[in-house]
């Protein structure tokens, strides 16, 4: 059965909110209309081949920590937190200064999740709104997706329908087990609600921006190379978290003068 709301009893406003940034840290004005217009920019620089080798160590390293407790490739959610080499990604002034152009100067971090597709997975990420996920309001989340590995048509790169994110929450139904999905929500007609789906092919070190009504997901790796990508959750520290979901925050740049967020700082490791 289709639904249109994930959470009926809080009341969230869903609707694009767009970038109007005035004093602009790194992205063009053509960059900004092309995310009103399309709800998107890719690719964007930001690590150095050496550093992108550093961010591969790091999750190598997390990935094992995460198995050795009976996770798996995608049980990496949070750690911003706890472990000092997620949290220097998140605070990082280079992606700090591309967020700031979309939500402007108060800056907070509430989430974080690598989405690993290994060699050969066969999960796929359905189609879906981020913000259908999240009791959050107003939807003002812009996600970073920054690629840990190369990620291209083969090995499951992530896809966007442009436009989508000015439909508002577009239906969507509850999985079924047999699309191996790795979320739970699956859009309801997702290629009427925009242009036809974009391919975000990156190179490792590069990144993506997204807004939170976007429609996106993945199809399986079918390729012999790992699909890494971290994602990053930013709002403009107005923005109120329901349910607690404001716990797990890091106010990145600027302050939180209402206090909606708790705020954690450099984790020691
Ligand atoms: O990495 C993917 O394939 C999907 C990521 C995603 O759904 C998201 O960033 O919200």
């Amino acid at each position: 059965m289709a639904k249109t709301d994930a959470f009926p009893e809080i009341e969230r406003e869903l609707r694009y909110f767009p970038a109007n940034t005035n004093e602009l840290q790194t992205l063009s004005k053509d960059k900004i209309q092309q995310f009103n217009d399309k709800g998107f920019i890719c690719p964007l620089d930001v690590y150095s081949s050496s550093e992108t080798k550093t961010n591969r160590e790091t999750f190598d390293k997390l990935i094992k920590e995460t198995t050795s407790k009976g996770g798996d490739s995608y049980s990496i959610n949070g750690w911003h937190r706890t472990h000092s080499a997620v949290y220097d990604i998140v605070t990082d002034t280079r992606i700090i200064n591309y967020v700031q152009d979309i939500i402007g100067k108060n800056i907070v971090c509430w989430g974080t999740h690598y989405f690993c597709k290994m060699p050969n997975d066969s999960k796929r990420v359905s189609w879906h709104q981020d913000a259908s996920y999240w009791p959050l309001t107003p939807s003002k989340t812009v996600t970073v997706w920054l690629a840990i590995d190369d990620t291209d048509s083969q090995n499951g790169a992530m896809q966007v329908v442009p436009g989508s994110h000015l439909h508002g929450q577009i239906d969507f139904e509850i999985s079924k087990k047999e699309e191996e999905n790795v979320l739970n929500q699956t859009a309801l007609n997702p290629l009427d609600y925009g242009e036809p789906p974009t391919l975000l092919e990156m190179h490792a070190g590069q990144m993506s921006l997204h807004t939170d009504l976007l429609l996106h997901g993945s199809e399986p790796n079918r390729s012999h190379r790992r699909r890494c990508g971290f994602t990053i959750r930013y709002v403009p520290s107005e923005v109120r978290a329901l349910n607690g979901w404001n716990e797990n925050a890091i106010v990145c740049r600027g302050e939180d003068p209402e206090g909606n967020w708790k705020h954690w700082p450099r984790p020691k490791d």
